[in-house]
């Protein structure tokens, strides 16, 4: 660091010589996060100085947290004050990594504990491994890319305290089995964790009969993302338990802050975040997130047409706005996308397919755009 500072217009200058070589989500089909909604970085920006970590000095600011922790509660059917049963986290790494220690701490009893989870788990949970030694155990997929019932099954064993589903996987949108993963957790006495990081702002305001969420009996804590569908800012992330108790589980005493104890895995935390998921939940309601939804899927139908008209087939049929694409010599494909179009694309593991993630920012155009240049590849 330098002795004197620099003015600010050359600061700015700086800045933006920085947000230029930025990518621009116009051709980004590889992300889940999208341009905020105005409405959200208006609020973020209002509150920028907010630390929910210390929340005694925001009280207005916490009060939004349990505003928002109640319309999460609303969307996922949890019914049991949700405003007393989680927090807002910085994004799905955090909430995992949490719900996974909720459930160690609430089972101390048990000393080389393991969790079962689908193949198809974020990597956020190799990280609880990493952190905690906890052993992560991993049941192979069906052939629809859900999670193998009979496997989860012949991986539990005494040591197992608590199970994985997922709602909206990441590299497929693919939603678990979680009646059935609740069943085996009510028979065997495990949590369940439903990962809804994606799925959470996408499944409520779709005519689907999938029950994932804390209607299903066994499901005890929840993932759900505000800054990917939810058109929140980063850092925007949700946890929410079904009982207090699990919550209480993560409490950590802090003798000297404005309240005696903490849950969340930071210290200090974004108010900024807190104010514009708020901002956006409310402005937008069911019926706006509805319409957003309806035009994500009205994409991803296209683009799966397109593709077909090509000769190229889904991995599966698209759940949600997730699609993966069975082109030959996929990392190929995806190279040449990049290099000589500017698309943006990823590829799935286990078949390695092209995948794209159909985000509010994709509209008519990018469709014809995109399907345009793949043709010229393949
Ligand atoms: N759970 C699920 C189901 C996820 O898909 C993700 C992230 C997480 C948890 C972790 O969330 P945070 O990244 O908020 O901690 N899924 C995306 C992915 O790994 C995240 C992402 C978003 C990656 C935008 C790239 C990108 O441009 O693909």
């Amino acid at each position: 660091m330098e002795e004197s500072g620099i003015p600010r217009d050359e600061i700015l200058s700086i800045l933006k010589n920085a947000k230029s070589a930025d990518t621009s989500y116009d051709r980004v089909l590889s992300s889940m996060c999208t341009y905020p909604h105005e409405i959200a970085v208006l609020a973020h920006t209002q509150f920028i100085e907010a630390n929910m970590g210390d929340p005694g000095l925001f009280p207005g600011t916490y009060d939004l947290e349990k505003k928002v922790l109640k319309m999460f509660g609303s969307l996922l059917h949890h019914n049991n004050d949700p405003e007393e049963c989680g927090y807002l986290t910085t994004g799905g790494t955090e909430s995992n990594i949490q719900a996974i220690r909720s459930m160690v701490n609430y089972r101390r009893d048990i000393k080389k504990p393991n969790v079962v989870m689908p193949e198809s788990a974020h990597f956020s949970f190799d990280k609880v491994a990493d952190l905690s030694g906890i052993e992560i155990r991993k049941a192979s997929l069906d052939h629809f890319l859900k999670v193998d019932l009979g496997l989860v099954r012949s991986l539990i064993d005494e040591n197992t305290i608590g199970l994985v589903g997922i709602a909206g996987t990441t590299e497929f949108g693919q939603i678990d089995p979680i009646e059935q993963l609740s069943e085996i957790a009510l028979e065997k006495n495990l949590f369940l964790h439903v990962d809804a990081a994606f799925g959470g702002f996408v499944l409520p305001f779709m005519d689907l009969d999938y029950h994932y969420d804390f209607e299903v009996e066994g499901v005890t804590s929840m993932t759900i993302d505000p800054h990917k569908m939810g058109l929140s800012t980063i850092p925007s992330g949700g946890l929410l338990f079904r009982e207090t108790e699990y919550l209480n589980d993560l409490e950590i005493h802090t003798p000297y802050l404005s309240i005696n104890k903490q849950y969340s895995l930071t210290g200090t935390r974004s108010g900024a975040a807190v104010a514009s998921t708020y901002a956006v939940m409310k402005h937008l309601g069911r019926e706006g997130y509805r319409q957003v939804i309806d035009q994500c899927m009205e994409q991803t139908e296209k683009i799966v047409e397109g593709a077909k008209a090509l000769g190229i087939e889904p991995v599966i049929d698209p759940v949600m706005n997730v699609v993966a694409l069975q082109v030959p010599d996929a990392d190929n494909i995806r190279k040449r996308l990049l290099d000589e179009f500017g698309w943006h694309v990823s590829i799935t593991r286990k078949p390695r397919a092209l995948r794209l993630v159909i985000m509010p920012h994709i509209n008519n155009s990018t469709i014809e755009l995109f399907l345009n240049d793949l043709e010229k590849l393949i």
